[in-house]
């Protein structure tokens, strides 16, 4: 679409939803999504984009604790029972309606509801509010000197920060093109690369599998060297894909760090030192520090003291939604706590190093909590007991592995367990191996000991 034509659909949306202030969109990777999200920021409305491969229990939470007053969607789409927003608003990007000039509302106003998993529990919905995204990506701009000229490629999915806000509402902030791939492949992302794109921007699962196409193939290897910028994102990019990468292609790839909470705090510029296993400096006019475990502020930037990321900035969510609780716990002073441990080189460069809790999963570039699966594992009529946590794979970076005490009766198979959890969750929530043990390794508390689990049999 030409920016003439999306602005025509985008009003064409917002008059639709005139007098609502709360949106969900079935975020398909289509262009139905862009226009509708942008329909919807338009309108000066919040929206909340759900998975479209999201599984009963994932909708119906995110339906009663959003409580959208509409749903945006594709006309082609059927959308599933548990999704029974009051009024579906139908995302025709052929649709026109003279773009008005709405003024800018306040910058705090919630413009995205993304949700996130945790720990324990469902998801918590991140409020971000416009100034965040706005703030954000003009940060990310300055280090990557991002202009009306790049034409951004990727193939993320549209319900998460990085491919909804970054990989959209970033090149539209820009004034440039982007190219979404419907579905990732290396050899798709290649070609536009060849083409006329001048960035990527992928998950590091994407980028290992770009690495194995490059080695079999000069010419998509040739154009991924071309490319102004591959950014990688969403989890730690292995410092052995960094190297297969531009062993392959003559490219460096350029690392940044971020959470839905805080979209992205820092990141290798587009001049910086592209050194593999760090994520760069912070972003201008974000605040970033290490605090020890005892809650002292690390001052050794020694590339070797370890301490948990905590960030300050406009680019902060301002709560979950719903979750006081959450939200109290996670945001002090302004500083929001990430969870993520790190250390900190003499040059300013983060290296993320693991997390604090063993209970969330990137899998993918997906986070997953261990206690999600697990509690879905047990609505499961054939099993006992359930115990969840990540295993390092070489192409998700983590897979997560179930360990199971079957009830009574006959033991259900590997594939009847992951399609059961694949369609209360979403598919990528799915064990990748379940493991049938006759006991859990427990403490004196009776609580799960993660760390014996490989042990338990
Ligand atoms: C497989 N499938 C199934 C089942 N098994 N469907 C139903 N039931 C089953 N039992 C389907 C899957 O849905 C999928 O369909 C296809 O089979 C292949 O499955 P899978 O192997 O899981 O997919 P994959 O090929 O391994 O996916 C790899 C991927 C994907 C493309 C890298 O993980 C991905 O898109 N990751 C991006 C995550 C991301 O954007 N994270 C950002 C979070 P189909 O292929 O049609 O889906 S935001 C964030 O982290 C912060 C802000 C940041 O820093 O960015
Ligand atoms: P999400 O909750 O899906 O937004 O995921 C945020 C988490 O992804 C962060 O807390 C980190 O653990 C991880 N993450 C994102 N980018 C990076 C990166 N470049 N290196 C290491 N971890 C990352």
């Amino acid at each position: 679409m030409t920016y003439e034509q999306l602005a025509g659909a985008a009003a064409a949306v917002a008059a639709q939803l005139q007098g609502l202030e709360r949106v969900a969109l079935y975020a398909t990777p289509t262009i139905e999504t862009a226009v509708g999200v942008l329909g919807g920021l338009l309108g000066g409305l919040t929206v909340v984009p759900i998975n479209p491969k999201s599984g009963d229990r994932e909708l119906q939470h995110i339906v009663s604790d959003s409580a959208p007053e509409a749903l945006l969607a594709s006309p082609s789409v059927e959308l599933p029972v548990a999704l029974a927003v009051g009024k579906r608003i139908d995302v025709d990007p052929a649709h026109t309606a003279l773009p008005g000039v709405a003024p800018e509302p306040d910058p705090e106003q919630p413009a995205l509801i993304l949700y996130t998993s945790g720990t324990t529990g469902l998801p918590k919905g991140a409020v971000l509010p416009r100034r965040a995204i706005a703030t954000n990506l003009d940060a990310l701009a300055d280090v990557w000197e991002w202009t009306a000229d790049d034409v951004l490629v990727h193939g993320l999915p549209l319900f998460h920060a990085h491919g909804l806000v970054l990989g959209t509402l970033g090149p539209l902030r820009r004034g440039g093109r982007l190219v979404h791939l419907g579905r990732f492949s290396p050899e798709a992302a290649a070609n536009e690369l060849a083409a006329d794109g001048t960035m990527l921007f992928g998950v590091p699962t994407m980028y290992a599998r770009l690495a194995t196409a490059a080695e079999q193939d000069r010419l998509l290897a040739h154009a991924l060297g071309e490319a102004r910028l591959l950014v990688s994102g969403s989890a730690a990019l292995p410092a052995r894909e960094h190297r297969r990468i531009e062993d392959a292609t003559g490219q460096r790839i350029v690392e940044r760090y971020g959470l839905t909470e805080t979209l992205m705090n820092c990141s290798v510029s587009a001049r910086g030192d592209r050194r593999p296993g760090y994520v760069g400096s912070p972003l201008p006019g974000v605040d970033v520090r290490l605090l020890d475990e005892r809650g002292q502020i690390l001052t050794a930037a020694d590339d070797e003291t370890i301490g948990e990321v905590h960030v300050r900035g406009p680019n902060l969510f301002t709560g979950y939604l719903n979750r006081p609780d959450a939200t109290a716990s996670s945001l002090r002073d302004g500083w929001f706590r990430t969870g993520d441990l790190a250390a900190c080189a003499p040059d300013g460069y983060i290296r993320i190093v693991g997390r604090r809790e063993t209970d969330l999963i990137k899998t993918g570039g997906y986070k997953v909590g261990a206690g999600e699966v697990e509690g879905s594992l047990l609505e499961h009529a054939l099993v006992a007991e359930a115990a969840v946590a990540g295993e390092p794979d070489d192409d998700l970076g983590e897979r997560i592995v179930a360990w199971i005490v079957p009830g009574d009766g006959p033991r259900p198979s590997e594939e009847e367990l992951a399609n059961h959890v694949a369609s209360l969750l979403a598919p990528h929530k799915r064990p990748r191996a379940v493991r049938f043990v006759d006991e859990l390794p427990r403490n004196a508390m009776g609580k799960v000991v993660k760390s014996q689990l490989g042990s338990s049999r």
